[in-house]
């Protein structure tokens, strides 16, 4: 898949192309279908990882929000800024992006405010050593992991399973205690939380 097919393409979108050409055979109702196609482009979603520092908790990293609602089967677009600078050790393999569309993200680096189109590049992986955080999803069927680097922007797209209760977690250890594994990260809204899909 070319990089702009996987910028363009989505299942609901085509499907809304091909009736509006349908449509234009009928004098008038393409036309009226335009507006409607313009709607079903993805879901957008914006989400940050603050610094512990950043909201007076100083080792308490978290994203914000932490808890999502989103439609079931639909085309969702993250734009993930994460301000944390210092990086955090992960489980083998999580440094991969998987279960995004094409199983890539596009990576900016810093958290410019505004993102012009294109910026950044398409990566399917990070270096280990340049995580900061992971935003992973496992369960009942669904499986994503968007690997974070420090202070950097990620973009990725994915289509949202059917209804249910999905808990996502950061795999990388930024939280307290020896291991890295304790306060926020055992912490609901902070490094774990839920994404509903209704
Ligand atoms: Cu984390």
């Amino acid at each position: 898949m070319s990089e702009k097919d996987i910028w363009s393409a989505s299942p609901s979108r085509r499907g809304l192309l091909h009736l509006a050409a349908g449509g234009l055979a009928v004098a008038g109702i393409g036309l009226a279908l335009e507006p409607r196609a313009e709607a079903s482009g993805p879901v957008r979603v914006s989400m940050k990882i603050l610094t512990g520092k950043m909201i007076g908790r100083p080792g308490w990293p978290q994203f914000e929000p932490g808890d999502l609602s989103l439609p079931p089967h639909r085309l969702v677009e993250v734009t993930l800024r994460c301000f944390d600078d210092g990086n955090a050790q992960i489980p083998g393999g999580y440094n991969r992006v998987t279960g995004t569309v094409g199983d890539v993200m596009r990576l900016i680096a810093g958290t410019p405010a505004i993102i012009p189109p294109h910026a950044g590049k398409l990566v399917s992986e990070v270096p280990v050593k340049k995580v900061a955080h992971t935003f992973t999803v496992n369960g009942r069927g669904f499986f994503m992991n968007v690997p974070v680097p420090v202070s950097s922007t990620v973009i990725y797209r994915f289509m949202t399973p059917g209804p249910g209760r999905y808990p996502w977690q950061c795999m990388a250890a930024c939280g307290t205690g020896a291991g890295g594994w304790a306060g926020p990260m055992m912490t609901q809204a902070w490094m774990e939380g839920v994404i509903t899909i209704a």
